[in-house]
């Protein structure tokens, strides 16, 4: 398969990368509590980070199988099970939301390298991935392994949660076996096992609790829709119940209950009221406005981001701003054809759209430093 073409905005100033100015502190943060990381997890992090680096050449110096395969072995000694399926956080600072990233390696290492600089800012400061990050891009197994190496070197600043292509049946179609066995031969099955087992470890859901003060936001992110029952849609589901009883570590969401299926794949639809099902959308449904105002208003829940769905424009908006559709890669089966974007939500503050450009994120993030300057002074001025 072709390497992506560049995405002409997004040339990289080589010189430029968060990583290698991280401030001291923030080294040593990572580095105490990663102390009982395998040092693997680093070690191609910073590899991958560096061929980023080098024009996103992954061939000439490639990172070795037999790494790769140490690198999963101990991701899942890291997660041997799924403890939450869906993780409740609370949040003191801003939120970053970023959509599929389908092998999409060029914006997931601009996407990385700002929330670096922005973290090094902000502590406080989060990261949620909503899942898809294999198929449809040749360079997927970079991205899902810069991805998750990140998670495990900053983790409680980055989060992952599972999307419908961490998923036997979907990867076998649309190109991440494909990928592995035809650059691994044999090796890549063995390692496809590791990774397999990883993705059912993944939560489905996350919930922000953004805290101001007394004040609290409450942001649902889950990579398709909320969790519907098909024969009685219009009682809502509430979370901390349905928790516990969702069976979704499987490799294939064919074996997964209802809910978990409805919540890697349904979509949002304004046309409707209720939910629409059936075979002419592949299985998965869609849910009107109000099965979602029921069940946002019963989970007592501000706004939902999701991915899954792909718009030219990067984003999209759902049921009077209360939902976000994003995606986050330019490049999608071989072609450049999206304008990417990602979500800053920080309690307070509009919810707003950066474009996943180098100047874009660069303009953001020196808006973030002032407004953060501002702020820490005006608390100093109060005490
Ligand atoms: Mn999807």
């Amino acid at each position: 398969m072709e390497q992506p073409m560049a995405n002409p905005e997004n040339m990289f100033n080589l010189e430029h990368t968060g990583f290698h100015k991280l401030s001291s502190e923030i080294r040593e943060n990572v580095q105490s509590k990663t102390r009982t990381v395998d040092p693997i997890i680093s070690k191609i992090f910073e590899k991958l980070l560096s061929q980023c680096l080098e024009n996103f050449n992954f061939t000439e110096n490639p990172v070795l199988v037999e790494d790769y395969f140490h690198f999963y072995q101990e991701v899942n000694r890291l997660f041997p099970s799924l403890h939450q399926k869906i993780v409740t956080q609370d949040v003191f600072g801003p939120v970053f939301f970023v959509g599929d990233t389908h092998g999409a390696i060029q914006e997931s290492y601009l996407i990385i390298d700002f929330f670096f600089k922005v973290m090094e800012l902000n502590h406080q400061a989060k990261l949620v991935f909503v899942g898809d990050y294999v198929d449809r891009n040749p360079n997927d197994l970079e991205n899902l392994t810069l991805i998750t190496a990140f998670s495990i070197l900053c983790p409680d600043n980055v989060f992952l949660i599972r999307g419908n292509h961490e998923d036997r049946v979907i990867n076998t179609h649309y190109g991440f076996l494909d990928n592995l066995l035809r650059t691994y031969r044999d090796k890549g099955d063995d390692l496809y096992s590791e990774i397999l087992q990883f993705f059912t470890h993944l939560p489905l859901g996350h919930i922000s609790q953004m805290h101001s003060g007394s004040n609290i936001a409450r942001v649902f992110t889950v990579h398709g829709g909320i969790p519907i029952d098909p024969h009685n849609f219009m009682e809502p589901l509430i979370l901390s119940e349905l928790e516990p009883k969702l069976e979704c570590e499987f490799p294939e969401s064919s074996d997964m209950d209802p809910y978990s299926v409805s919540i890697l794949w349904s979509d949002p639809d304004e046309m409707i009221q209720g939910i629409l099902t059936g075979e002419s959308f592949d299985g998965r449904m869609k849910f009107g406005t109000t099965v979602f105002d029921g069940f946002m208003r019963a989970n007592k829940l501000d706004l939902m981001v999701r991915g899954h769905q792909k718009w030219v424009e990067g984003s999209k908006t759902f049921f009077n701003g209360r939902l976000y559709s994003l995606f986050s890669t330019a490049s999608y089966d071989g072609r450049v054809q999206f304008s990417p974007k990602i979500l800053m939500l920080e309690y307070g503050i509009s919810p707003k759209l950066i474009p996943v450009t180098v100047d874009s994120l660069n303009r953001d993030y020196l808006e973030i430093e002032t407004s953060y300057k501002l702020k820490v002074k005006s608390q100093e001025g109060e005490s």
